[in-house]
């Protein structure tokens, strides 16, 4: 057992190699200002399990003799000068902690009454720098009798560090009361309500020790504050002044820094385009890719964050304490033609990709203080063939009957032959001869059978059936649209057939479908041809086939059906499907 005056340090070297040197170990001691002239002893000790010889033969000492002027000391000091960032929210903030220690270092004169102000951090003053809010959390003896404690709730601007400044006499501009809260003045021209109301109002501390101060004598106060919402790269620092009766001159100021570290994980979702797991160069960032963080931070803090890839593909976790952290890279982001590439493919943990192929969760890891760890990354795979195609086909015309009214049925057959999933805009315009009349236009969509129709559609003022339309890879969308109309008597036989001349705005029952992909459109028209009305011969019916012009072939490449089809009328729908059935397969 060692005594508790002393500070221990302990290295675990591991497994060492027999009979090769040991970097050596360097380290750093601050002695206090304060500290009394005396010799220090610093004693190292080597031990290993396998080392059965005797501690004497295992250990080596070195001293130090401090020798300084005799007198009174201020020390301001903190056990962490580097203190870890609170984000925004943290359950348990980690404080900022000063010691103030004030000593009479075997001084040749009788020193009493000593008198100390500590100016607390504030904002534009000295170097101190910080985001958020920083409040007196306690100020704690931990050395010495007879201490007084005073506070302050003064405008730090006009606080001043030497207790005998004017400011800080009987009747000073600041006033010292004798509680944190609901406290009396004790000293300044004020009254009660100069006091500080809470901890959060308190801008300076002053301890009173009356009476001889001798070199026994030690004065030590832990000083608490707690930051929240802070930055990496702020500074507190807290300032410390003294007086003394017998010593003319005001010991200190003595000032001590702390300063935030915070630590970042990212950085970069990309498109793995050879899919072999690896960034390759010429691999471009995805942008506005979802990815969480989750963990533990080093003081149980839980933390859980969310955040995008920005325009380059990367992204970034900023603010962070030292932790157990994971990373998931959104798998519900992923559309149905991208999937999580191959994970911690080769050697290089800097360019491979670390989220799990289905769950997009990275390992769990540890984060460092005061660090950067760029290497968790997702690469995409992203299935590009999409291959959409449209043919139209004049499904049916029935017979002009004795009203001249007559029907005409359209099928628009939507495609996608490629295997991602791809998105078209559908349009279908009634170009027909000059003396037909459009008396109504109705469209559906009969497979699946449920994508809506736009509800303007009619066909000629406005032609568009759906936009952004999705189609998976393999599938199919069938359109129908249905026109009836009224044929005039004057028709005339270039009005009827489905030669669009150049002095004509439509003929027959000409229809132009338009599909629209990544801004290509391609045309895909049927017509029928309308016969010239002659009074003594008019049409047969549709049923019995073989009676319709023979200008039905679409341009859509399926005139082998369509002769078929307009033959049979309603059923070719049906007889279609089969055929396209048969072929998938
Ligand atoms: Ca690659
Ligand atoms: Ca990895
Ligand atoms: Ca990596
Ligand atoms: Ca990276």
């Amino acid at each position: 057992m060692c005594p508790p005056s002393r500070t221990y340090v302990k290295w675990d070297l591991g497994d060492l190699v027999v009979n090769a040197a040991i970097d050596p170990i360097v380290y750093t001691v601050d002695i206090l200002a304060t500290a009394r002239n005396a010799v220090y002893t610093n004693t190292t000790l080597v031990s290993s399990p396998q080392d059965p010889s005797p501690a004497s033969v295992r250990d080596d000492e070195a001293q130090i003799q401090l020798v300084l002027p005799t007198g009174v000391k201020i020390d301001k000091s903190t056990p962490r000068p580097l203190v870890e960032i609170n984000p925004d929210g943290v359950q348990t903030p980690r404080t900022l902690t000063w010691t103030v220690d004030f000593a009479n270092i075997d001084s040749p004169v009788e020193v009493s009454d000593v008198d100390v102000i500590d100016v607390l951090p504030a904002n534009g003053i000295g170097t101190t720098s910080f985001a958020g809010d920083l409040t007196f959390t306690s100020a704690t003896i931990a050395a010495g009798t007879g201490i007084t404690m005073l506070y302050t709730a003064a405008d730090p601007a006009g606080l001043n560090a030497d207790p005998d400044h004017a400011s800080n006499g009987a009747t000073g501009a600041t006033v010292w009361c004798d509680a944190i809260s609901g406290g009396a003045v004790v000293s300044g021209n004020g009254t009660a309500a100069d006091c500080p109301a809470a901890a959060a109002d308190v801008t300076g501390l002053r301890f009173l020790r009356p009476g001889a101060f001798v070199p026994a004598d030690q004065l030590s106060i832990d000083i608490l504050m707690t930051p929240t919402d802070n930055d990496g790269g702020d500074i507190y620092e807290n300032t410390t002044s003294g007086r003394a009766q017998g010593v003319t001159q005001a010991v200190g100021p003595a000032s001590r820094e702390i300063r935030i570290i915070e630590s970042s994980i990212g950085d970069f979702v990309w498109e793995d385009l050879d899919a072999d797991g690896i960034q390759d160069a010429g691999e471009p960032g995805v942008a506005g890719f979802p990815v969480k963080l989750v963990g533990v931070d080093l003081d149980g803090n839980p933390v859980s964050l969310t955040t995008t890839t920005g325009a380059d593909g990367k992204y970034s976790f900023t603010g962070l304490a030292s932790g157990t952290y994971q990373v998931t890279f959104d798998p519900n982001a992923l559309t149905s033609n991208t999937t999580f590439t191959v994970q911690n493919a080769g050697a290089d943990d800097a360019t491979d990709s670390d989220g799990d192929i289905t769950t997009g969760e990275t390992a769990e890891f540890a984060l460092a203080p005061d660090s950067d760890d760029p290497n968790w990354d997702q690469g995409l795979v992203i299935d590009r063939n999409v291959n959409i195609t449209i043919d139209k086909k004049l499904v049916e015309q029935t017979a002009i009957d004795a009203d001249r009214k007559a029907t005409v049925t359209y099928e628009l057959v939507v495609a996608n032959t490629g295997t991602a999933e791809g998105t078209y805009d559908l349009g279908d315009q009634l170009k027909f001869g000059g003396d037909i009349t459009i008396e109504q236009v109705t469209a559906s969509n009969t497979a699946p059978g449920d994508i809506a129709i736009d509800p303007d559609f009619d066909g000629i003022d406005n032609k568009t059936l759906v936009t952004g339309q999705s189609i998976g890879g393999g599938e199919t969308h069938r359109y129908e649209v249905v026109v009836d109309t009224t044929v005039a008597t004057t028709i005339t036989q270039e009005q009827g057939d489905c030669t669009l001349t150049d002095s004509e705005h439509g003929t027959g029952y000409l229809n132009e479908a338009q599909l629209t992909v990544d801004a290509t459109t391609v045309i895909d028209t049927a017509c029928g041809e309308v016969p010239p009305a002659e009074p003594q011969e008019p049409p047969t019916a549709p049923t019995g086939g073989g009676e319709h012009p023979s200008g039905l072939a679409s341009t859509g490449g399926a005139g082998l059906w369509l002769t078929l089809i307009g033959a049979l009328g309603l059923l070719a729908g049906a007889v279609l499907l089969i055929i396209r059935r048969t072929r998938r397969a």
